[in-house]
């Protein structure tokens, strides 16, 4: 079976957008893959974090991918830190990727504005520890949302920076793209992020989860109700084709152009099928959360597993770099 990895941080709130962008894309690649999945608490304080939650936040980010259907009998899904040669090996691509291509990276440029008092080696690093996660599985595979695209690629360069050097070692992985776009936050201008206040939690309150709908940025140019709108530039609409086909939702772009209804009437059609589409994730993750101790155990027997794996690219990697005599 081909190999597949990919990482989530346990940053906040896990919303629509990883939901559609990712996590739903790794549910249905888990029974053809060998799927590697997981919490990348390392990344996650490559900006300002509270050490106090930290832990709750990795259990309830391995909460909710399972409820949306990772399911630890059938994939990997281990906390980052639980294997230690991820680090390792991300100190070993340091030494082989010039700063500048770390500089140009849009997520580098885009979290240096928003956290403009913090910008520490870390978060200028984080592609190159991304590169050792995935690389440390030999992956062939990683479905990313795409704006993660950019990271994957320098992934491959490193790839094959290290193998022209030290000889072949690794297979150059390739993006498994998500059906869904980009999803936009509720201001329908910037990425849908958990550590921008933009987002629709998974479990948030239902109450909650409609106030934010009702009042998120559609079609700007429709001013009024009368005022015929257009899907294409609505934020609304694209967050709906994650829920429902786009045939299916023929009907609401006709309506929408006619102005036959409203962005309120569009919302509330789309909490109605979100709400239903969430509602199995979300009672089990109210089952999960009564079982912690289940989430724990699967955690720590994925570790172990992805352990046996890391040692020993990490062993060849040592050999190949002359860090270890070669037996
Ligand atoms: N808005 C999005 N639309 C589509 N896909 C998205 N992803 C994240 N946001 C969107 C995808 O979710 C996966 C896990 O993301 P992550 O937690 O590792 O980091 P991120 O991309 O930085 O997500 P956030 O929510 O924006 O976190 P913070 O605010 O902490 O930085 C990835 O595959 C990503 O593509």
């Amino acid at each position: 079976m081909k190999r597949i990895f990919s990482g989530i941080q346990p940053t906040g709130e896990i919303h629509i957008g990883n939901y559609l962008g990712a996590i739903q894309n790794w549910a249905s690649l888990i029974d053809d893959y060998d799927c590697i999945y997981c919490i990348v608490d390392y990344h996650a304080i490559t900006i300002d974090f509270d050490p106090g939650m930290m832990q709750s936040r990795i259990m309830e980010t391995a909460i909710i991918n399972i409820a949306c259907g990772l399911d630890p009998d059938r994939c990997s899904l281990f906390v980052q830190s639980h294997v230690p040669e991820h680090t390792e090996l991300t100190w070993i691509f340091n030494c082989i990727t010039p700063i500048g291509e770390l500089e140009r990276m849009t997520q580098f440029k885009d979290k240096s504005k928003q956290h403009r008092h913090n910008i520490n080696i870390g978060l200028l690093d984080y592609p190159a520890l991304q590169a050792a996660d995935i690389l440390l599985y030999k992956a062939h595979f990683v479905p990313v949302g795409e704006d993660q695209f950019q990271h994957v690629e320098l992934t491959r360069e490193i790839a094959r920076k290290f193998n022209r050097r030290f000889g072949e070692t690794f297979p150059e992985p390739q993006v498994l793209p998500p059906d869904t776009p980009r999803i936009l936050g509720l201001d329908g201008k910037k990425k849908m992020s958990k550590s921008m206040n933009n987002y629709v939690g998974l479990t948030e309150p239902e109450d909650e989860i409609w106030e934010k709908l009702r009042t998120a940025v559609t079609d700007e140019a429709r001013k009024r109700r009368t005022d015929p709108g257009n899907p294409d530039r609505c934020n609304i609409f694209t967050i709906h084709t994650g829920f429902k086909s786009r045939e299916d939702l023929e009907a609401i772009d006709r309506d929408c152009r006619e102005a036959a209804i409203g962005c309120v009437d569009h919302k509330r059609i789309l909490y109605d099928d979100m709400m239903a589409h969430l509602a199995p994730i979300r009672s089990r993750v109210r089952e999960l959360r009564e079982n912690v101790d289940y989430v724990k155990e699967a955690l720590e027997k994925s570790a172990r597993r992805c352990r046996e794996i890391a040692v020993e690219v990490m062993d060849e990697v040592r050999a190949k770099t002359g860090i270890r005599p070669v037996n």
